[in-house]
């Protein structure tokens, strides 16, 4: 199993994290997603039409796309991703936000502080993502200020999932200090066995 990937990513880190905890093997191929290495035509042409990372290559060549969908495939069989028809279904309400309201706002602007730099009419787009992350962090605190996972009670992909930019938002210059439930539950992410930081590679 190959994952292709880039290691500053989060949705990367989503793969990486869950195949660590997990102590599964797999092998890593790094792209610079800074250098247009993700869209050449052998990457698009073979492994992902979209031209992005990660993606999950199987050891029959199948190519898997999406951190998400590689969360749900790689989590099959355990409870990280549930049997009950209900938290299933809670599961993926946290990975459909994520990707919604949460990536595009925390990643993005992480993105632009950290890596790639402001964009052209960064005076208003800048607040405009800070709105959406704060509105999302505030989703995530409503819950995690009176539970210790954000389905059911134990640890799920949904989790590992909102946990990947989560902990690095700081990056973005969001300041995750007013969200208790948010702090306690990276502690609690941060302290599973097998837990491996974003930059990790096996
Ligand atoms: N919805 C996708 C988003 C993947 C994505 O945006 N990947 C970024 C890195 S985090 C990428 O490969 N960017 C390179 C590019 O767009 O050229 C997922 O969750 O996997």
């Amino acid at each position: 199993m190959i994952l292709h990937d880039f290691l500053p990513s989060g949705n990367g880190y989503k793969a990486r994290l869950l195949l660590a905890l997990r102590g599964q093997a797999f092998e890593l191929k790094e792209y610079d997603i800074t250098r247009g290495e993700t869209r050449t035509a052998d990457f698009t042409g073979r492994i992902n039409a979209n031209g992005r990372i990660p993606v999950l290559e199987l050891d029959d060549g199948r190519m898997l796309p999406e951190s998400n969908a590689i969360l749900m495939f790689l989590a099959e069989g355990t409870a990280l991703w549930p049997d009950d028809a209900w938290e299933r279904a809670q599961v993926m309400q946290w990975l459909f936000f994520e990707q919604y309201e949460h990536e595009p706002t925390i990643a993005v602007l992480r993105s632009w502080f950290g890596v790639k730099g402001l964009p052209e009419h960064a005076d208003i787009l800048v607040p405009m993502k800070q709105a959406g992350a704060d509105k999302a962090l505030k989703v995530m605190e409503q819950r995690l200020s009176d539970h210790d996972w954000l389905v059911g009670d134990g640890l799920t992909i949904a989790d590992i999932a909102l946990y990947a930019y989560t902990h690095v938002a700081p990056e973005g210059r969001i300041d995750l200090a007013p969200f208790a439930g948010i702090n306690r539950w990276l502690a609690r992410i941060s302290a599973l066995p097998g837990y491996v930081p974003i930059t990790w590679k096996p």
